[in-house]
């Protein structure tokens, strides 16, 4: 009969990450899953920091909820970033419009979008959620609650987001480039009209194996005045569900929307599928729609499941994800793609 240290012995990681064992018959089983949390992921390279934020909270025993307002703070507030929060380049008419939304592990969400002058869209989702009966706030709506609740008001079109709109002025044309994102960490091809779409969306699970998510952008970069994207959209840009795990989503919102995207990864998820299958079903079910299309936008997607698996797949090359867990806080890896 095998003892518990020979058992012990012959246990290994899975290439899902799943501690796997053998048991007396000489079968590889699955041994505790639940090793794999607390954990928390993002979509980028900017998820770097962003994680290292949330990890600061998951990492003390604290609720994913927090995690992730504290983390996708991080690109919020980052002057750099054009994308997200509040240094996000402005809508056709010079406006910096922002979308956000948050969920817990019960369930409870809230959003904002399309708003104003307020710097930490999460934070405002995160009232929304908790402080009324609704769950969206859009536009001046969102900005009067925002100011209600001690948020401050601010100019938040800065010097080179204004720049790159001027430039963008003389030609008007309204068109996303496919993976401008990674562009971010090499500041010489900024600024211009060159990194022009990009969002945090982030997932957690913490210490207790519960599940939340955020997820924040400043949107398609000269976008019509109004314009909503996937992002602050619940099912769209966001969606967990305790029981199942989480996703989020980037690249081009109205894709992501026609398609009720994360609630779909999610309700894949539910089926059996890993967080990657379920990320790449829901790719497909966008290029099926219209493959010609496809061949020139973007969408990713990012899952987690309950056990602490994750996975992401996109419609074309170049999209990366961050990973923090108790034993790396700064991994990137690269997402599978269609093309
Ligand atoms: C939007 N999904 O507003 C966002 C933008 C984005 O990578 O994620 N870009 O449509």
């Amino acid at each position: 009969m095998i003892n518990r240290r020979k058992f012990l012995l012959k246990s290994t990681i899975g290439t899902s990450g799943i501690l796997l064992g053998v048991n007396a018959l000489g079968k590889t089983i699955e041994l505790k899953s639940a090793s794999n949390y607390p954990i928390v992921i993002s979509t980028w390279d900017f998820g770097i920091p962003a994680n290292q934020a949330a990890w600061k909270v998951l990492s003390k025993g604290g609720r994913a909820l927090d995690a992730v307002e504290a983390g996708v703070r991080i690109p919020e507030a980052d002057p750099k970033n054009h994308s997200v929060g509040a240094s996000g380049y402005p809508d056709r008419d010079g406006h910096v419009t922002l979308d956000a939304c948050i969920m817990d592990e019960k369930g409870n969400c809230g959003g904002v979008a399309a708003m104003e002058y307020i710097d930490h869209p999460i934070s405002v989702a995160r009232m929304v959620m908790e402080k009324t009966p609704h769950v969206l706030l859009v536009g001046e709506g969102a900005t009067q609650f925002a100011l209600e609740n001690g948020f401050k008001k601010k100019q938040l079109l800065n010097d080179e987001s204004k720049k790159a709109w001027q430039e963008w002025l003389k030609t008007s044309k309204y068109q996303p480039e496919i993976n401008v994102e990674n562009k971010y960490y090499t500041p010489q091809k900024l600024p211009g009209n060159q990194y022009n779409h990009d969002t945090i969306g982030m997932l957690a699970l913490d210490a207790a194996g519960n599940i939340s998510g955020a997820c924040t952008t400043s949107g398609m970069a000269f976008k019509l005045h109004g314009r909503v994207g996937d992002s602050p959209i619940i099912g769209a840009g966001l969606f967990v569900d305790n029981e199942v795990g989480g996703a989020t989503s980037t690249g081009v919102g109205e894709e992501v929307i026609r398609n009720v995207g994360s609630f779909l990864v999610v309700e894949l998820m539910r089926q059996g599928y890993t967080p990657e299958n379920a990320c790449k079903e829901a790719v497909n079910r966008i290029i099926k729609k219209n493959p010609e299309k496809a061949k020139n936008l973007q969408v990713g997607f990012l899952a987690l499941n309950k056990k602490g698996e994750y996975g992401a797949y996109a419609i074309q090359k170049g999209f990366s994800y961050a990973v923090c867990n108790s034993e790396k806080q700064d991994t990137l890896i690269k997402g599978q793609s269609i093309y």
